[in-house]
């Protein structure tokens, strides 16, 4: 497909007019031998996710995902007190899909100077923040000192707060213009401990987009490919760090290109949660799979993986985040973006693909907040967080300033049949003093 070319297979919904499974309201039977494997705890195929896809009865995909969800978490939904910060929009690179980036001498063009980024860090521990999410553009001449120098700054201003921060593109652009430890992967080991050692403690999920090649090529050349990420949150897993997973869809991929997606994120988390299941006793199948979301033998949540949980001695892929394409302002402005139960069916075949990511995130900002409403009855156990300011997509005629109170998250949460629980970012529950608005985390 060519960028010019009007969109058809990438997201287009499949005709369902007069759909016999919508006519008489019954179950799709193509879907009867998946409902099967998800009520037994058997891993799904790339096939299955086809089916999944394909068919007109989202209601009962959303069953399904909803299912498994409330296995692992009950009726409890996590949201957190954080503040994003874009410390630089000016980049190398100009992906299509990216309406955020700016070069240096181009209206609007900012980059954030240390004393700007210890008044934030000030600000969001006066609000009670227990994240900072700090992501930027591919800075051309910003040194690595910058990045150690704001990480230390944040410590010295709110060393309570979590600093989850720098995408993988953003950690192998780190990794070039330090140049330790060569550019291979023992030069990615080498950048994340200096990180780590200035305060790092955890990566966030940004810069997956579509594990695909074609689509790589067409929409970000310039960005690292699929094996480039993966490695980096490999080495941070090595190091002890958790992180995130996103997959950006609803522009010029295919759907089976996110199931591709999808099944490279599973099998690398299999790998990373090896060691731990055979400690925990978690039965594998004859491909190494470790499935969390099964009945009962497999779960409760006390054996989800947490820091610091038995056998674990690495960290792991916390959570998937399906971002729906923004078209606003960006390159590729002439696509529709996807609609709101293409959403809905990604988010839910996410949940029911990752059986080994302990968490779905419906971001809000990207999602609205009505709509991951909605997702939370099909497999988001999360929403993020108050979040505060937000750059990198905005909605129609909004600026960056993108703050929701707790409030309205656990209104919204309460709303859609859940209880809103307060989390830290490695998902432990935050306990806070409802005068002082002191807060630890539970087991910390
Ligand atoms: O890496 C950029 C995406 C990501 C657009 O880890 C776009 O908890 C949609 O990664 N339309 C940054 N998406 C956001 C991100 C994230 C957000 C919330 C939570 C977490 C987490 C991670 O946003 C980028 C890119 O993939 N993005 N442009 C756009 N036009």
């Amino acid at each position: 497909m060519t960028l010019a070319a009007p969109i058809s297979g990438a997201h287009a919904a499949p005709a369902v007019v007069g759909h016999p499974a919508l006519r008489t309201r019954r179950r799709d039977p193509a879907l009867t031998e998946i409902a099967r494997k998800v009520e037994t705890g058997e891993r799904l195929t790339a096939a299955d996710g086809a089916v999944l896809f394909a068919t007109p009865d989202i209601h009962e995909v959303c069953r399904l995902a909803d299912m498994v969800r409330r296995r692992l978490h009950g009726d409890a939904v996590f949201y957190n007190i954080n503040r994003h910060l874009n410390y630089s929009n000016i980049c190398a690179l100009s992906c299509k899909f990216c309406a955020f980036h700016r070069k240096k001498d181009q209206d609007g063009a900012y980059e954030h100077n240390l004393d700007d980024i210890r008044a934030e860090a000030r600000k969001a521990r006066e609000s009670g923040a227990t994240e900072m999410h700090i992501v930027g553009g591919l800075h051309p001449w910003l040194p690595f000192s910058y990045y150690t120098d704001m990480l230390r700054a944040i410590g010295e201003e709110a060393p309570q707060i979590h600093i989850k921060a720098f995408t993988a593109v953003e950690i192998v652009h780190l990794q070039r213009i330090s140049k330790r430890g060569g550019d291979g992967y023992e030069g990615v080991l080498a950048v994340l401990r200096d990180l780590i050692a200035a305060g790092l403690g955890s990566l966030p999920g940004g810069g997956a987009e579509v594990f695909d090649d074609r689509v790589h090529d067409e929409a970000f050349k310039g960005k690292i490919r699929s094996d480039q990420w993966l490695d980096v949150h490999r080495a941070a897993h090595e190091l002890g760090i958790n992180s995130n997973a996103t997959m950006l869809y609803g522009h010029i991929e295919e759907r089976s290109e996110r199931l591709h997606h999808m099944e490279l994120l599973r099998l690398q988390q299999d790998h990373t949660l090896s060691a731990w299941a055979d400690a925990q006793g978690i039965a594998k199948d004859a491909n190494g799979a470790v499935v969390l979301t099964g009945p009962a033998a497999n779960y409760p949540n006390e054996r989800l993986p947490m820091p610091g949980s038995r056998g674990l001695k690495t960290g792991y892929f916390q959570t998937i985040i399906p971002l729906p394409f923004f078209p606003n302002a960006s390159e590729l402005e002439y696509l529709p973006g996807p609609t709101g139960l293409e959403n809905l069916r990604t988010l839910a075949i996410a949940r029911l693909m990752l059986d080994n990511f302990p968490h779905v995130k419906a971001f809000w900002i990207m999602q609205t907040l009505p709509m991951a409403q909605l997702e939370l009855q099909a497999g988001a156990d999360d929403i993020d967080g108050t979040v505060v300011w937000y750059d990198i997509t905005k909605a129609v005629g909004e600026g960056n300033h993108q703050e929701t109170s707790v409030g309205d998250l656990a209104r919204a949460i309460r709303e859609a049949g859940f209880a809103a629980v307060e989390r830290d970012t490695v998902y432990r529950r935050v306990e806070r003093d409802a005068q002082t608005g002191a807060w630890k985390s539970a087991g910390a």
